[in-house]
Formats: C-alpha cells, structure tokens, sequence
C-alpha cells in the first residue's frame, strides 16, 4: 500500500463530497470566487464584499506577491472560515505523490489552511496519496478536485482522457470531485453522466457576458452550467472585475440558486 493510504479505505479522514455540498447549502450560493487578485489586501477585500454570497474561496497562492504565511492566515484564511467559507488553492498538482507532498508543505504551507486543492490526474493516482499524506501530517482533513476537462480552448483533455481519468478517480474517498468545462452545457452533461450523482462537479469558464473572454478562457452561463449539472461554478473576472463586487457576487449567487 503507497503512503498514508488508511484514508483511501477507512474514507473517513478527507472532507467528503457530502459535508462540503452541505456546506455550500448552508451558504445558499453555489458560487465560488475565483480571488485572482496578487496582494494578500486585494484579495482579502474581494473576500469581505462577495463573501456573503460564495461558498468557497478559490486562490492562486502563488501568484500573491507578497505572500506571508501569518499575515495570510490572519487577513484571508480566518475571515474566510469566520463566514463559512471553504478554502479552495487551486494549485494544479501534477508531479509525483512524493513531490506533491513536498509541495502541499512548502513555503506557502497549502495543507495549513487549504480545505480542498486541485491536482491532474496525468502522472497517476499516487499524487493523490501524496497529496493527503500532507494533510495527515499537519493532522488536517481536506480533499481534491481532479481535472477532467478545461476552459481553457486548445487543451489536451479531450473525451477519452476524461473518461480515463473519471473512471480511475470517482470511487476514490479522497477525491471530492472533478473540475469540468463551465463553457460547454453539453461536456457539463456528459461530464455529470460520467460521474454519477455522488462526486462534485465544479465548472470554471463562467460569466454572465461571454463576450469577456480573454487569453483563450471560454465562457459559459451561470444557470446553464448549473442546470446541466454542475454543483457549483468559478467566477473570476465577472465578480472581481466589476464595479460593485458585493453587486456582482449577489446577481451570480441568484443566478446559481433560482435554477434549482
Ligand atoms: P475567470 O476570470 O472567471 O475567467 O477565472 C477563472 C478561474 O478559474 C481562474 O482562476 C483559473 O485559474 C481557473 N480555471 C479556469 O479558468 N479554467 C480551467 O479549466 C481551470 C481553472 Br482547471
């Protein structure tokens, strides 16, 4: 058995697919904020103004400029918990189980505070090991997002790889769910009929004007990506690019909600 493996049958020391929709419908939102912003004040602004209307807090640790473990724990990590809000580091992991280890308790120290991480599924499913076998050392329970599809246009997931990489990962304890392409009703669909009902789908690639894409990003609608069966949608730009962020997250969380 590879490392720290316990969780992979006992299922009970990851963050489950189940508590985190509770989570999300305790919040009444199925939005989750992409905080693509590059100081930890930035970022800890946008948390405080949409934090009412997301459930979760998606971050790029490493494109914060001037990143601090304690001033990021204080300003952006316990804000977001004192409003129920899950911390999402969408790191992408894609190295080896080892190496991904190493990297969950490097110098950003992610298992510390991220509650769920995205990682590919491209280099086998040992990441996923490495990846909770940090978690377990800081005796912190989360969970991960596998990539299945992408936003993004000209990306090397294509059908095949999807369903490889679903089949291999949907009955994994440690894996919460997938992150599917929010542009494309119809792959939201086949995703979610890949997937079955249990695991997560979370859809970036969402805004309510698709004409703002940029840099090959793709965008679909809030209500349809919810519709075709997305438990909950990333939206970066269309919340914090606006003018009124509070405004935009509101009109985004409706649109999540008045679907249902
Ligand atoms: P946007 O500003 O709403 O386009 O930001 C989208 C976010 O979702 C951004 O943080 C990306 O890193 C993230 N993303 C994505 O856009 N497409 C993908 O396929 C994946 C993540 Br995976």
């Amino acid at each position: 058995m590879s490392l720290h493996a316990s969780w992979m049958t006992s299922g009970l020391e990851c963050l489950s697919a189940e508590e985190i929709r509770s989570s999300m419908a305790s919040k009444k939102t199925r939005v989750v904020l992409a905080a693509d912003r590059t100081t930890i004040a930035e970022i800890s602004m946008v948390l405080s103004l949409a934090g009412p209307n997301i459930c979760m807090l998606k971050t790029h640790a490493d494109g914060v400029v001037d990143f601090d473990y304690a001033r990021w724990m204080d300003e952006v990590v316990r804000p977001a918990r004192k409003m129920g809000i899950l911390i999402f580091e969408d790191r992408k992991f894609a190295d080896i189980g080892h190496v991904s280890k190493i990297q969950m308790l490097g110098h950003q120290r992610i298992a510390d505070w991220a509650d769920i991480v995205t990682a590919h599924r491209i280099s086998g499913p040992d990441i996923i090991n490495g990846i909770h076998a940090a978690w377990s050392e800081v005796g912190r329970r989360g969970s991960i997002l596998i990539l299945a599809q992408m936003s993004s246009s000209g990306n090397f997931l294509d059908s095949q790889y999807t369903k490889k990489t679903v089949d291999s990962c949907k009955n994994i304890p440690g894996v919460c769910g997938f992150i599917g392409n929010g542009s494309d009703p119809t792959s939201i669909a086949a995703l979610r009929e890949a997937v079955g009902p249990e695991k997560l789908i979370l859809t970036p690639g969402i805004n309510l004007s698709p004409s703002e894409s940029v840099m090959g990003q793709r965008y679909g609608h809030p209500s349809e990506a919810i519709r075709s069966g997305a438990d909950a949608v990333i939206v970066g730009s269309g919340i914090i690019r606006s003018d009124s962020v509070s405004d935009a997250a509101a009109l985004y969380a409706k649109a999540t909600m008045d679907e249902m």
